[in-house]
């Protein structure tokens, strides 16, 4: 059962990334101290009904004030690689380098100081779903102009943090940025937008990207040698009745809208998949929107998203059988346009959270399929995890047993299918604020208890065995030629 047991058959280079992520707004709290701004997480959280029993962000896991307390936590793993994210308006309040935050930008300074002292290698994410609030006010990322903003504040972290951060990850999760945002409302900013702004906003995520890569490349890389990637969320579909072709078309479809809207533009083509033009066209025809243009176009007057990634982030959690719907509901809506419907199989347990289907084969399954669809490129998994909701279970055998089938998938992915796997981070390092779910989901290897004021983080079994397991392979380097 244990971890760092029972495994001799898995191998990892020597050299392999072994992490925790975190991100600003569920660890951080302080979320008006000390000159930060307001992101749009603090007005979803402060207007009521929003989140699980009205639960903010406000105080979290206050590692603003306790980095030194997540620092222990990071060594006891004994991790190679940590990957957090900005608060981009800690750093700049109003969101726009018109005004530097000194305070923020000395407690990231300090963050990433520490770590390098403590051998351990930071990974920054520029955003997690947490826009200043100002920048909401103007648009958010439904106006074109926010994409100038972005890059001036990557330009302003490539500036100030790049001597020592060499691996930058520019947005986490466009898909859910652009679809829990605008499309269920069900994160911030919260807006309900069915069938449209979804494709304006992953439109604009990525040309933000697209402008602080092609930033990065023109006036830092010579110089910082870092690498620069944006973070993209997949499950593994797979078709509901193998044998009908219905429903392979509709699983197909279903990587098409979910890792193809932006892997497509960024690793293969250029361009969105060609079955979301041609399916969200269909679907106008049938509503009479022939006149509106929801999937847009990438301009030819500005930087081509294709080949910005030095390398894959990927996020995978969970997999879906997927069937064809003849049926398309006659109102816009994103999965309208998909004409499919996707199913957690009956024999998947489910951990937690409804949507986490326990799947670790459909890791390696779509680590096979980024090699084959995007180039080959170098893959870090950024994010990967497993919940856990009602009583706090400090023996952990099931998150125990995750880890441990899905470090075995990760390792068959390197060693029988040479899928070029660097690293792989945990979510998450301890327990934190879970977005909608408040604090009533737990994704730690450390427990963070929200009911005292001193936030005790405890060690969970699975924190053990992880270490334990980065430990062994840290030692087994027979992958090495
Ligand atoms: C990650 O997203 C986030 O990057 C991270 O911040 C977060 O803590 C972690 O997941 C765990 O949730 O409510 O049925 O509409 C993973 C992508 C986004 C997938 C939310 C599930 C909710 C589905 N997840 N989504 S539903």
């Amino acid at each position: 059962m244990a971890l760092s047991k029972n495994t001799s058959v898995e191998d990892f280079p020597s050299d392999f990334a072994w992490g925790a992520a975190t991100a600003a707004y569920q660890i951080e709290g302080a979320w008006d101290v000390d000159g930060r701004g307001a992101s749009i997480w603090d007005t979803f959280c402060h207007s009521k009904g929003r989140v699980f029993e009205d639960h903010t962000g406000d105080v979290a896991c206050n590692s603003y004030q306790l980095w030194d307390e997540d620092l222990k936590c990071i060594q006891q793993l004994g991790l190679t690689h940590y990957r957090l994210s900005f608060s981009w308006s800690r750093l700049l309040p109003d969101g726009t380098t018109h005004f530097i935050n000194p305070r923020g930008v000395a407690y990231y300074s300090k963050v990433i100081d520490d770590l390098i002292a403590s051998a351990v290698v930071p990974m920054v994410t520029l955003n997690h779903f947490d826009l200043p609030q100002a920048l909401q006010d103007r648009g958010g990322w439904k106006s074109p102009e926010i994409a100038d903003a972005f890059d001036s504040y990557a330009q302003f972290c490539f500036r100030t943090f790049g001597d020592r951060v060499k691996l930058w990850i520019t947005l986490n999760e466009p898909y859910v940025c652009a679809k829990l945002g605008y499309e269920s409302g069900l994160f911030a900013p919260g807006l309900k937008e069915p069938g449209t702004s979804v494709y304006l906003v992953g439109h604009n995520l990525l040309r933000a990207h697209a402008r602080a890569w092609h930033s990065y490349n023109t006036h830092f890389r010579c110089l910082q040698r870092g690498k620069v990637s944006i973070a993209l969320n997949s499950d593994w579909a797979e078709p509901l009745d193998p044998c009908c072709t219905e429903d392979v078309a509709a699983a197909q479809r279903y990587m098409d809208f979910n890792l193809g809207w932006f892997a497509c533009p960024v690793f293969g083509t250029g361009d969105y998949p060609e079955s979301m033009r041609s399916r969200i066209e269909a679907q106008n025809l049938k509503l009479g929107l022939n006149e509106v243009q929801r999937l847009p176009k990438f301009s030819e007057d500005e930087p081509n998203p294709l080949g910005t990634a030095d390398f894959f982030a990927l996020n995978y959690y969970t997999s879906r059988k997927v069937k064809d719907t003849s049926f398309h509901p006659s109102e816009l809506s994103f999965i309208g346009d998909q004409g499919l419907e996707a199913i957690i199989d009956p024999s998947w347990p489910v951990c937690g959270v409804s949507w986490l289907a326990v799947m670790p084969e459909g890791l390696r399954k779509l680590l096979k399929y980024i090699k084959e669809t995007c180039n080959n490129p170098a893959v870090y998994i950024t994010e990967n995890g497993f919940s856990q909701i009602g009583p706090v279970e400090f023996e952990d055998i099931d998150r125990c047993q995750f880890y441990q089938d899905t470090l075995q998938q990760v390792s068959k992915a390197i060693t029988e299918d040479g899928v070029n796997v660097k690293g792989y981070f945990s979510w998450s390092l301890m327990d934190n604020f879970e977005w909608s779910d408040g604090f009533s989901v737990r994704f730690g290897l450390f427990h963070v208890d929200f009911s005292s004021p001193e936030l005790k983080r405890t060690m969970y079994r699975s924190g053990r065995e992880y270490a334990a397991a980065i430990k062994r392979y840290r030692r087994n380097t027979k992958l090495d030629k």
